[in-house]
């Protein structure tokens, strides 16, 4: 089923309310309007964001395993529309079938384990210093989560905020990509039909959906309700949000770019390595945050590895994501098809050699716009190398000492994924260790990219700090409270002070 009217039935979506001529949703693969939608002002915005701090104040009131039973539901709506809703993917964003399908598995994976989180919101219990006292941590909702997400994960990354914000007592606010409005629709209605099967207690308001342009998304920053504003998206982006919180004093979770580079030392698995290698470049047309951008080849496999990267490169299906067989489908739009163009000229001005980079043609989709995947040897790590350029872009660059392929992979500015492929222990734990890998995730014998759910993603520098999805990223989600408990009959004072009057 191909077809965007029968998709969005069957997910039970009605565009009705937001059917207008202010956001188009074009799709990447032929160029073609899939839906024109209105966009919301700051008025808007400020009486979705009021609606939210409303149902927030009941929502808190609910026990966390009766919350965790909404997410629940929500799951198995995803579940039951797991096909149509990796289509709607397919066809808005552009990534291949199967990966628009992983990304809904990931937002069944992030339930599961928010389900599961909600009678485990675990304080600690502390020694006082004081006799007949005692002192503990107990995690509280904060109040309305702010989320804004971008095109390349237009329905996982809010499901990684919102199942943890929603199990930890909060309501959500979400301002996805203008380029990806009909998939946040899909979810968001989705959501509502696990609302209408829970019952009365989730209140209206719980997830309200921004459709809108960046002025809606710097009402939503900006507005005091919002205590947390959970931004993925460019640097660029991060900064100015992170900015705009500062001056409110409010707390962010940034997971911004990503200019994740692997080593491949002497002892690697080298058919691995190349699996690992292509399926992290090439995946989703190189357009995630976690894509394989930077590749250091020791000089003993070089001559190995790149030939046979190169053959393969060349023989990589590229063409419409609706395609069973297609493994490279479509930029975007146009305006990464010129950054892709641009940064391979830099390179070529660095003298880069690249191979591949140029647009492929595609029967049936002459506006999409589909490349080669580029390989680029270049003469050592360049100035360009330093910067995210989201396209199928893999710079490659020959070493001879770990410790110089260490230094190239933290040299920039980002911080968020890398790996090393290699069999020998010590280079590995090398690679992990304080002095090691500077990124938030740093992988032995996998690529940098295709995260589990299970670990806290994100990534330090420039991709902003935050961590969100598995281990403790819940508690960026919950306030923290103190309490000390004197259960004594008289009041000493801590740190030894007398106080006598
Ligand atoms: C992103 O590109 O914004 O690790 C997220 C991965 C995916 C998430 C990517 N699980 O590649």
């Amino acid at each position: 089923m191909n077809n965007i009217n029968d998709l969005l039935k069957e997910l039970g979506v009605d565009l009705a309310p937001y059917s207008g001529n202010q956001i188009h949703s074009v799709s990447p693969i032929n160029g073609l309007i899939l839906a024109s939608l209105r966009a919301d002002n700051s008025a808007h915005v400020a009486s979705k964001i009021g609606s939210a701090h409303a149902a927030y104040l009941q929502w808190r009131e609910i026990p966390a395993p009766r919350r965790g039973e909404l997410v629940r539901l929500f799951g198995d709506e995803l579940r039951t529309h797991k096909a149509a809703l990796g289509q709607l993917v397919t066809l808005e964003a552009g990534k291949i079938l199967q990966e628009g399908l992983g990304e809904v598995q990931e937002m069944i994976d992030i339930c599961d384990f928010a389900v599961g989180l909600s009678r485990q919101l675990y304080g600690l219990t502390i020694a006082s210093e004081r006799p007949g006292h005692r002192m503990m941590e107990q995690w509280h909702p904060v109040g309305v989560v702010g989320v804004i997400s971008a095109f390349n994960f237009p329905v996982a990354v809010w499901a990684w905020n919102a199942a943890l914000a929603f199990v930890c007592g909060n309501s959500v606010t979400w301002k996805p990509s203008e380029k990806t409005p009909l998939t946040a629709i899909a979810i968001h209605s989705l959501f509502m039909k696990a609302v209408a099967r829970f019952g009365s207690d989730a209140p209206a308001g719980l997830a309200e959906l921004i459709i809108g342009n960046s002025d809606a998304g710097i009402a939503m920053v900006d507005d005091r309700r919002v205590p947390v504003v959970s931004a993925t998206g460019s640097t660029r982006m991060g900064r100015d949000v992170a900015q705009r919180c500062a001056t409110r004093l409010s707390r962010t979770i940034l997971e911004l770019g990503g200019n994740n580079a692997m080593t491949v030392a002497p002892s690697a698995d080298i058919e691995m390595a190349l699996r690992g290698i292509t399926f992290s470049a090439v995946g989703t047309a190189g357009q995630r945050c976690t894509t394989l951008r930077r590749l250091f080849v020791h000089d003993s496999v070089y001559d190995t590895v790149v030939p046979r990267l190169k053959k393969i490169y060349a023989g990589l299906p590229i063409g419409s994501p609706l395609e069973k067989s297609t493994l490279i489908g479509p930029l975007i739009d146009a305006n990464a098809f010129s950054a892709m163009q641009e940064a391979l000229n830099t390179a070529k001005s660095e003298k880069g050699k690249v191979f591949g980079g140029e647009r492929a043609k595609v029967e049936g989709c002459t506006d999409g716009y589909y490349v080669h995947p580029a390989l680029v040897e270049m003469p050592t790590q360049t100035a360009s190398m330093h910067h995210e350029t989201f396209a199928p872009i893999l710079y490659i660059v020959r070493y001879t000492d770990l410790d110089q392929a260490i230094a190239w992979n933290n040299e920039v500015p980002q911080g968020l994924s890398s790996s090393i492929f290699t069999t020998d222990v010590r280079e590995a734990e090398k690679f992990m260790c304080d002095s090691g890998s500077d990124c938030g995730i740093a992988n032995v014998n996998i690529g940098p990219s295709g995260a589990e759910i299970g670990g806290a993603f994100g990534g330090e520098k420039d991709t902003g700090g935050g961590r969100e999805s598995g281990s403790d990223a819940w508690k960026a989600y919950m306030r923290r409270s103190t309490n000390t408990i004197n259960y004594s009959h008289s009041l000493p004072l801590a740190q030894g002070i007398s106080f006598d009057f």
